[in-house]
């Protein structure tokens, strides 16, 4: 079993690459919830979108979340009677945003819902919420607190950040089959996600960091980070704003009590001493590669690549959908 923790868009191309070299029902990806909002009295999980539609074959390639080819005939209704409508729901993916939001008023949990809509869709691997509880990534910024989404998308991460938190976490718990997952697993992946407000909520959950201390599987984690700055979103000024170099240094910092193999792109190789010099990583190993999902095949060679860093042999029978 591989095991992949994951946020937004970079986790779900990284999962699309994945599910070609690994048998489709031996991965389990462990989804970031704190990006979740209700919207229109609807709940939308957006990176659990992601994972699913990336999954499921159905994600825009252009966009990198929501449904290719969507059309936004509703949000322009919306608009046009007076509805806040800074944040885009398109109207295929609409039904997914009502069907979670009836299931989970019918009294279903987040996992349960989840499951069920990745079953609709015939996706064969799991896909773990981090928990059933409400947790809200919060972002302080000198104007005041805003919820991810209001940052990210509404202010299009303009504004200064002066620190981030996880409202909700210490009373949180790991969703029924998390920690199984990581104490089962062959092999653990960090996605090439933000680690800050992707993979940060995660850890925030009680008993998800310590399980990753404790597992047996070797922890890999894919850096986001290329050439001093992020591949994409603010990722940087995140780091930045937590007190972390943004850097691979920076990366390995935020993983620094689990991580085995840290998995850099090819541009960064000059970055390996500053790395191995901390005292805090004497036993971490550095894997360079091409890390640019920016072609189908460059999706499958960086999954390729993080599998033979861990040992695990690529190849599995790929699933049903294609990549794109
Ligand atoms: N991202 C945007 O930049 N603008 C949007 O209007 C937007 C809407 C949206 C709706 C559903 C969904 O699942 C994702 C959506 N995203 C949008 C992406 C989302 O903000 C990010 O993927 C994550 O929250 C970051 O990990």
């Amino acid at each position: 079993m591989i095991v992949v923790l994951t946020g937004g868009t970079g986790a779900a191309k990284f999962m699309q690459g994945l599910q070609q070299v690994a048998p489709a029902r031996e991965l389990v990806a462990i989804v970031n919830t704190g990006d979740d909002l209700v919207w229109w009295g609807l709940h939308v999980s957006p990176d659990v979108d992601s994972i699913t539609y990336g999954l499921a074959g159905l994600l825009s390639s252009e966009r990198g979340w929501g449904v290719e080819r969507d059309t936004f005939e509703c949000l322009a209704r919306m608009r046009a009677m007076g509805a806040p409508a800074w944040f885009s729901l398109g109207d295929r993916d609409l039904a997914l945003h009502i069907l979670r939001t009836e299931l989970l008023a019918a009294g279903q949990t987040l996992t349960e819902v989840t499951a069920h809509i990745a079953k609709q869709l015939a996706i064969q691997s799991s896909i773990l919420p981090m928990s059933d509880q409400r947790v809200e990534t919060r972002v302080a910024t000198p104007a005041g607190d805003l919820n991810f989404q209001e940052y990210f998308v509404r202010e299009r991460h303009q504004v200064a950040v002066t620190g981030v938190r996880f409202a909700g976490s210490e009373n949180a718990r790991p969703a029924p089959g998390v920690l199984d997952a990581i104490a089962a697993a062959d092999a653990i992946i960090i996605a090439p996600s933000n680690p800050i407000t992707s993979i940060g909520p995660i850890l925030a959950v009680p008993g998800i960091r310590n399980a990753l201390q404790e597992t047996r599987a070797t922890v890999a984690a894919i850096s986001p980070i290329v050439g001093g700055a992020a591949v994409s979103g603010p990722a940087g000024d995140l780091m930045r704003a937590q007190g972390l170099p943004v850097s691979l240094a920076g990366i390995a910092q935020a993983y620094h009590d689990f991580l085995d193999v840290l998995i850099a792109d090819d541009l960064d190789t000059a970055e390996a001493s500053e790395v191995m010099q901390s005292n805090l990583h004497p036993d971490l190993r550095l894997h360079f590669c091409n890390t640019m999902m920016t072609t189908p095949e460059a999706k499958v060679g960086l999954a390729r690549e993080t599998l033979s860093a861990l040992g695990v042999a690529a190849g599995g029978a790929p699933a049903p959908v294609g990549v794109r």
